[in-house]
C-alpha cells in the first residue's frame, strides 16, 4: 500500500507516518520549501519515507504529485492550524485550510484512478465552536450535561474553524456527488511531546521544563524565589540585573476555556481505521472528558512537584482571542462502536509525558545538568 501525507512535518503527520510504516506502507510525504529545516519531527524516519516538495495551495502541483505517485490513500493533515493566528491571517488560513482541500478533491475527481484512492481529511472540533448538545441527565456518570457529537450543529468561531467547516462540507459533497471515498475525522484537541510550541499545552509544558532546568542549574527551589514584578521571578541575594538570575513568568490568555484533550498517537490510529472502512463516513474522535486550561496547569506543575503555579503565571490579554470557544467535550461513541477505537493515554498521563519530555530537553540545553 502507498500512502501520501500532506502535512507530514506536523505533529500528526509524524505519528501517522510512523504508524503507516509499522503497517508496511510505502509512505510519501509532501513538504514545503521553507528557509529552515522543518523535518525535526520526522528526522528519525526520513530514510524510510519519500519526501516530495509541494504546497497544498498550488493546484497544479497537488495534481501532479497525486498523478506521479499514484497513492492508494491520501491523508490531508496540512493546514494553517493555529486558531489565534487565523484571526491575524484569515486569508492565508482560508487558502491553505479550505482551498487546499479543494485542490486535493479536484485532483482526485479528475484522476483516472479516482476509484482506487481513499482520502482522509483532518476536520476539527473547532467547527462546533459555540455550540453543544445539552441533555437533562449527566453523561458518563459525571456532572457534565453538554457534549458534541456527529449530530451537533456547527457554529464556528474563527476564520480557522470556518475554513475547516468549508473543507468538511466539500469532503461530504465530493463523496455524495462523485462517489469519492472521502472521510473526515472530527478530531478534538490532541497533544504530545511533538506538539507545536505555541499551542497552550506545549507552551505550558515547555515553560515548566525550562523553569525546572533553570532552578536545578542555580541549585534553588521554588521557596527560594521571589516574584519581583509581573514579568519575572528571581533568586534573591543575587543582583537582579545579573544575567540568568531572573526567569520570565509564563504568559497566558484565557484559563477557563475547556477542551477535550487526548494524545496524538491515539488519534492517528483513528484516522487509519476510518480509511480502512468499507464505506467513507465522518467520525468524532475524542476522549469524552473535558478539562480547563487551569486544570492542565495543575497537572503540569504537579508533575514536577509544584502546587503554587499562580506565582509564576501572568494573564496577558495579548493571548485572548477575538472570539473564543469555551467548551468542548466530544462523545466518540460512533468511533468506539464502528471503528473499535479507544484512546489509551489519559489526561494526567498526557500532561506528565509532555512535562517529563520537556524537562529532559531543557536539561540537555544546560550541559552541566546532563548527568543530573
Ligand atoms: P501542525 O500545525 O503541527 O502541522 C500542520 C502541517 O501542515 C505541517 O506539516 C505544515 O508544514 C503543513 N502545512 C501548512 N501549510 C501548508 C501548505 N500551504 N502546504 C503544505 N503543507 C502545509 O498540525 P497538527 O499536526 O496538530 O494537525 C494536523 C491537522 O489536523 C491540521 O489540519 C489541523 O488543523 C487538524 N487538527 C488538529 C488537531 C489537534 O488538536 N492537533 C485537532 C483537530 C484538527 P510546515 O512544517 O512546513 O509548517
Ligand atoms: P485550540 O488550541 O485553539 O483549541 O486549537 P490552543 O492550544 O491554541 O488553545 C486552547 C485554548 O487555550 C486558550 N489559551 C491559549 N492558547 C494559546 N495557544 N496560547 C496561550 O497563551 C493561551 N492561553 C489560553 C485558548 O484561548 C483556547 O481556548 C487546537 C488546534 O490544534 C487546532 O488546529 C485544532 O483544530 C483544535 O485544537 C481542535
Amino acid at each position: 500500500m502507498k500512502a501520501l501525507i500532506f502535512g507530514i512535518t506536523g505533529q500528526d503527520g509524524s505519528y501517522l507516518a510512523e504508524l503507516l510504516l509499522e503497517k508496511g506502507y510505502n509512505v510519501i510525504g509532501v513538504t514545503r520549501r521553507v528557509s529552515v529545516d522543518t523535518t525535526k519531527r520526522i528526522s528519525h524516519i526520513l530514510h524510510k519515507i519519500k519526501i516530495v516538495e509541494g504546497d497544498i495551495t498550488d493546484a497544479f502541483n497537488v495534481n501532479k504529485i497525486i498523478e506521479d505517485h499514484k497513492p492508494d490513500e491520501i491523508y490531508n493533515l496540512a493546514a494553517q492550524s493555529h486558531v489565534g493566528t487565523s484571526f491575524n491571517q484569515p486569508s492565508l488560513t482560508w487558502d491553505v485550510t479550505a482551498s487546499g482541500v479543494l485542490n486535493i478533491l479536484e485532483a482526485i475527481r479528475y484522476s483516472p484512478r479516482k476509484e482506487d484512492i481513499k482520502f482522509y481529511q483532518a476536520s476539527s472540533s473547532e467547527m462546533f465552536g459555540k455550540n453543544y448538545t445539552e441533555v437533562a441527565e449527566p453523561i458518563f456518570g459525571k456532572s457534565h450535561h453538554k457534549y458534541q457529537d456527529e449530530n451537533t450543529a456547527f457554529m464556528p468561531q474563527s476564520p480557522y474553524a470556518i475554513a475547516k467547516l468549508a473543507a468538511h462540507h466539500l469532503v461530504r459533497n465530493y463523496r455524495d456527488a462523485y462517489g469519492i471515498f472521502a472521510c473526515s475525522g472530527i478530531l478534538f484537541n490532541h497533544e504530545s511531546e511533538r506538539r507545536g510550541e505555541n499551542f497552550v499545552t506545549r507552551k505550558i509544558t515547555k515553560w515548566v521544563g525550562e523553569f525546572v532546568a533553570w532552578m536545578m542549574y542555580y541549585n534553588v527551589s521554588p521557596e527560594d524565589l521571589v516574584a519581583v514584578d509581573e514579568h519575572e521571578v528571581y533568586i534573591p541575594g543575587r543582583t537582579h540585573v545579573d544575567q540568568g538570575f531572573q526567569f520570565p513568568k509564563l504568559r497566558l490568555g484565557n484559563l477557563d476555556a475547556r477542551r477535550d484533550w487526548g494524545h496524538a498517537k491515539d488519534y492517528v490510529h483513528a484516522m487509519w481505521l476510518m480509511v480502512k472502512q468499507k464505506s467513507p463516513d465522518d467520525y468524532v474522535v475524542a476522549t469524552g472528558e473535558t478539562h480547563s486550561v487551569r486544570e492542565f496547569l495543575d497537572e503540569s506543575f504537579k508533575a514536577v512537584g509544584i502546587s503554587n503555579w499562580k506565582n509564576y503565571v501572568v494573564i496577558d490579554p495579548e493571548f485572548y482571542r477575538a472570539a473564543e470557544v469555551d467548551y468542548l467535550l466530544g462523545l466518540p461513541q460512533k468511533a468506539k462502536t464502528l471503528l473499535g477505537w479507544n484512546p489509551k493515554i489519559s489526561f494526567k498521563q498526557l500532561a506528565e509525558n509532555m512535562v517529563n519530555h520537556d524537562v529532559k530537553e531543557a536539561k540537555l540545553r544546560r550541559p552541566s545538568l546532563q548527568e543530573v
